[in-house]
């Protein structure tokens, strides 16, 4: 990299701020090169952003093996082996500048650069899909995205066409129910699980195969925003995931995940326990198939160029390695194709494999050749095979080469689903009544506001339909809500076994890493109580941040406390908790009543030390309310009650109360 600017010939430029021009006072000249050049490339910086999942954040990382018997696959039998990994989070419906906390699926894309080739895990936060083949994937897509005629709503689902399709189609209707629960807006990218969604097959040295799901699971636990502080975090701070992982990164607040399998056997039915499992809508309940972990999955550095990596990485269910095979999930087979052939237009021809984010860190020959954008200069004659020029190499791998487990395929040729395929409700039954009661209240909000948004009636009752086949009671609130009734004579699912791990509410603390907890204070507050806090939670990971007045330094004499936010950045989306410290002043203004009470209405940890408990009350926070921590300085047994009370996440006994205003 040269230290001077220059064109991109490498001449030196001695100016980039004027072009050339006949006089003073102009006409510029067609002889300016460097203009031309530099216009040229601008006008072209843009590619084609992804046709889904354009909206996305990544980072590098490092996944660890614990070892295990059952793949042959080295990246993940050998015990300790060390693994690159490039990971992509995104959203599936928004363009690529859109909002990040919107009601979506998340997509959980990771590249792991192993020794045996580069294995891309292309997986969502929700652990089935809208559609049982890919043949679908344009329908749901197209009803999902704006309306064609306005581009309208972006980056969200709550709109007539995307409810026209799921109320007509309606093997989505697992899917949409993971979607309106809070999995659709989570808290961070660093709190969400994620799933491969298919069935896949793993293969042993010996050649004994297991098919298996796969599961992400986030060491931070599963936690997600409400709805009303996703709605206001979507224009205050549309990058608050984005954020949030860099955020995260850059603290030394590692996000990580470990990554396990559901075991079930390859005994030629496909099936498990009933369940179907080339059917990508069903899941399998991790009581019946516990989820055996075999490494974790730690992200430790942020992209250098957003560019180069998060939007030129190109992910590809077919990219496998040996000991890792795919199913007849018809959605999979759909998508084997559909990645690398859109990476074609994406990326601009075929030589895309060739971009440093993309390119395996293994030795490769392909033996491809030319191509546009052809970064390599390839030596010899010989791209071809056999060949007797150069000893017919490459070499071909037969013992330890890539290949599918022997399979009989036999059948008529046509089209339709097996008829295992037709039940639609009982998993989304399975999944609303695995859910704590507060969380099914979100659903069904969620469901109400939705449907509220949609101009057509008719639409309405045709999904108030597909509520009552799933559970009637849900249909019955969100029938109210939309001052509707609901349609009679629908059979139900009956009694299903509740699957406690899909709910994601915790009754004992988990860790705290990576949280925000704000902290109003003024010139006469305490600021040495401010840096014992800050200590306290510094060691869980979680960092203080002081909420002041103004900008720059709060504080008398010789005793200063940077401020991290002032009255007017602040706003209580960021912060996990909000406190007053002591000492600070008395009367609350109107922007300080805000956050705390939005804090509290999105039932997150508030408290106060000392004196500061009356800024809470004046706010309006009943001091006796759960969830609101008191303490006379903020000493020992405050922060513990703090870092208790952060690790449960939410503070749903308030959930009743503050219900109502949070849609
Ligand atoms: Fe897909 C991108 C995940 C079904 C076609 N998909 C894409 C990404 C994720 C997923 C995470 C973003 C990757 C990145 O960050 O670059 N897709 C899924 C999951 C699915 C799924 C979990 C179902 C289980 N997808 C699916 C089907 C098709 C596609 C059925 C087509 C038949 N997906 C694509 C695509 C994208 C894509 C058009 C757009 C950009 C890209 O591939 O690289 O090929």
């Amino acid at each position: 990299m040269s230290e001077y600017l220059t064109t991109s010939q490498g001449v030196r430029l001695p100016d980039t701020d004027h072009s050339l021009k006949a006089g003073r006072r102009g006409p510029t000249l067609m002889e300016d090169f460097h203009l031309r050049e530099k216009i040229t490339h601008f006008d072209h910086e843009r590619i084609p952003e992804r046709v889904v999942h354009a909206r996305g954040a990544a980072a590098h990382g490092v996944f660890v093996s614990y070892g295990t018997d059952l793949t042959r696959a080295r990246f993940l039998a050998e015990e300790g082996h060390e693994t690159e990994v490039f990971v992509r989070f995104s959203t599936v419906l928004g363009s690529r500048g859109s909002a990040d906390t919107v009601r979506d699926t998340r997509g959980f894309a990771v590249k792991f650069y192993t020794d045996e080739g580069n294995m891309d895990l292309v997986g969502n936060n929700i652990p089935v899909f809208f559609i049982q083949d890919g043949i679908k994937f344009p329908d749901i897509i197209h009803a999902g995205k704006p309306h064609q005629d306005r581009e309208i709503p972006q980056a969200q689902s709550a709109h007539d066409t995307f409810w026209d399709f799921v109320s007509l189609h309606t093997e989505a209707t697992h899917h949409v129910f993971w979607n309106m629960s809070d999995r659709g807006i989570p808290r961070s990218y660093r709190t969400m699980e994620g799933f491969g969604v298919h069935t896949f097959r793993l293969r042993d040295a010996e050649g004994n195969t297991h098919l298996v799901k796969f599961h992400w699971k986030p060491v931070s636990g599963v936690h997600s925003l409400v709805w009303e502080e996703a709605q206001i975090a979507a224009g205050v701070d549309p990058d608050f995931h984005r954020r949030d992982l860099a955020d995260s990164i850059d603290a030394g607040a590692f996000p990580e995940w470990e990554l396990g399998v559901q075991v079930l056997p390859d005994d030629g039915t496909e099936t498990f326990a009933g369940i179907d499992l080339l059917d990508p809508t069903k899941l399998v309940p991790e009581e019946l198939a516990p989820v055996v972990k075999l490494g974790r999955l730690t992200l430790n550095r942020n992209p250098t160029n957003y560019f180069a990596e998060t939007e030129q990485v190109a992910f590809h269910t077919g990219n496998l390695v040996p000991g890792i095979e795919v199913t007849n999930d018809p959605l999979m087979q759909a998508r084997l194709f559909s990645y690398l052939d859109t990476q074609l237009t994406r990326l601009g021809g075929p030589n895309f494999t060739q971009l440093p984010i993309n390119r395996p860190h293994c030795p490769v020959n392909d033996m491809f050749r030319e191509g546009m954008h052809q970064s390599e200069i390839h030596e010899g004659v010989t791209p071809y095979k056999p060949n007797g020029l150069d000893d017919d190499r490459p070499l071909v791998d037969e013992d330890d080469g890539y290949t599918q487990t022997p399979r009989l395929v036999e059948g008529e040729v046509g089209r339709g689903n097996p008829v295992s395929f037709d039940d639609h409700f009982t998993q989304a039954a399975l999944f609303y009544r695995s859910l704590t009661p507060v969380e099914q209240a979100h659903v069904a909000e969620a469901f109400t506001f939705e449907l509220g948004k949609c101009l057509e009636q008719t639409i309405k009752e045709r999904e108030l339909a597909v509520l009552a086949h799933v559970d009637p009671a849900l249909a019955s609130i969100v029938a109210e809500g939309l001052g509707l009734a609901v349609p009679g004579g629908i059979p139900a699912v009956g009694d299903v076994e509740p699957s406690p791990a899909l709910s994601q509410v915790v009754t004992v603390p988990g860790p705290i890493a990576g949280r925000k907890i704000g902290v109003i204070a003024d010139d006469d507050s305490d600021l040495a109580g401010i840096r014992t806090l800050r200590k306290a939670l510094l060691k869980q990971g979680a960092e203080l941040l002081v909420i002041g007045p103004r900008g720059g330094f709060i504080g008398k004499g010789r005793s200063k406390e940077m401020t991290q936010r002032s009255a007017l950045t602040a706003r209580s989306i960021e912060f996990d908790a909000v406190l007053v410290a002591g000492g600070t002043g008395h009367r609350p203004d109107l922007k300080t009543v805000i956050l705390l009470q939005e804090a509290y209405r999105h039932c997150k940890g508030v408290g106060a030390w000392g004196d500061g408990a009356e800024v809470l009350t004046g706010a309006g926070i009943p001091a006796d309310g759960p969830g609101v921590l008191h303490g006379e300085s903020a000493d020992k047994a405050f922060s513990t009650e703090l870092i208790a009370t952060l690790g449960l996440h939410r503070v749903w006994q308030r959930a009743d109360d503050v219900m109502a205003d949070a849609v």
